[in-house]
């Protein structure tokens, strides 16, 4: 069966083997399994119960990333800590889709609150057997320009972080967040983890490489999105999150593709999209 919903998460199952989970919590992948092999990371830690983000799989930040001081919206937005609808499955011989919808109505009157504006999201996640592709269709409902971030916090699976290497970024300005925000410039053609690391790269290439550091590669390619953020916490910041793992810094690494430089810009009635397609090499 190519998809069932079972405990508020969505199973696909694609006919080469490929699968992958959704749960409707955050409309949160969390997990894709290609070639037999699990490609998202999920702490073993990760509250799974509606209580707070799911530390792991891929959240979707929106429509803020980090905290804002004027906009009183927990930190990366309420998407990914609110229930989404499942609107269902659509599935050939090539792909597995199944979208979910979330809209401004849904949310809890304070997430409204502080972020007031009609707005109404199509999430659509497409299994094939090589790839998994998540994307976001964002219309703006009201008659205003609003503005928003928005970031795929997708966590990858990694038997080593020290011997993982992400490919792409060089000459890409960053900011970076465990030097008070200070700028660079990437020097590396391949930007490697040898302690905390949370980076804001901006203006990236749409095509990076994840060398997972077991032969295996992860292609990322986003689609309308500017910037990508590398983020592994080490083992301070690993120790300090309660739903994460002491040692767990070593098994995952975190390539982001968002627009969080910078405000996207949607005007009243129009529509937005973007997203990523991972696939294994
Ligand atoms: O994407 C990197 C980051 O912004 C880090 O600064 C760290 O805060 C991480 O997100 C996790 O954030 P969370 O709110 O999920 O604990």
């Amino acid at each position: 069966m190519p998809a069932h919903e079972s405990n508020k998460t969505i199973f696909l199952e694609h006919p080469s083997g490929s699968k992958a989970q959704v749960s409707l919590f955050g409309a949160t992948v969390t997990s894709w399994v290609a070639d037999n092999v699990e490609r998202i990371f999920v702490s073993k830690e990760a509250k799974l119960d509606g209580s707070k983000a799911i530390r792991g799989g891929i959240p979707i930040c929106f429509p803020i990333f980090g905290t804002k001081e004027k906009i009183a919206l927990p930190q990366h937005g309420f998407a990914r800590n609110n229930y989404w609808e499942y609107l269902g499955i659509v599935s050939d011989n090539d792909e597995v889709v199944v979208r979910f919808g979330l809209k401004d109505t849904q949310i809890p009157q304070e997430a409204r609150n502080a972020w007031p504006h009609s707005f109404r999201l199509t999430y659509t996640v497409s299994l094939s057997a090589k790839s998994i592709k998540t994307f976001f269709n964002l219309k703006n409902e009201d008659e205003d320009t609003f503005e928003f971030n928005t970031l795929l916090h997708t966590y990858f699976s990694v038997p080593d972080v020290t011997s993982s290497q992400v490919q792409g970024l060089a000459s890409c300005e960053y900011v970076d967040k465990v030097k008070e925000g200070a700028k660079f410039t990437e020097q590396n053609e391949n930007v490697t983890i040898a302690g905390e690391v949370d980076r804001v790269y901006k203006k990236v290439q749409d095509r990076l490489i994840l060398k997972v550091g077991d032969g295996s590669r992860i292609q990322i390619e986003k689609s309308n999105l500017k910037d990508t953020v590398v983020w592994n916490p080490w083992i301070e910041k690993a120790k300090a999150m309660g739903d994460f793992g002491n040692e767990e810094y070593k098994n995952m690494i975190c390539v982001e593709a968002g627009s969080v430089a910078d405000w996207v810009v949607l005007a009243g009635g129009q529509t937005w999209t973007a997203g990523q397609t991972l696939t294994v090499a």
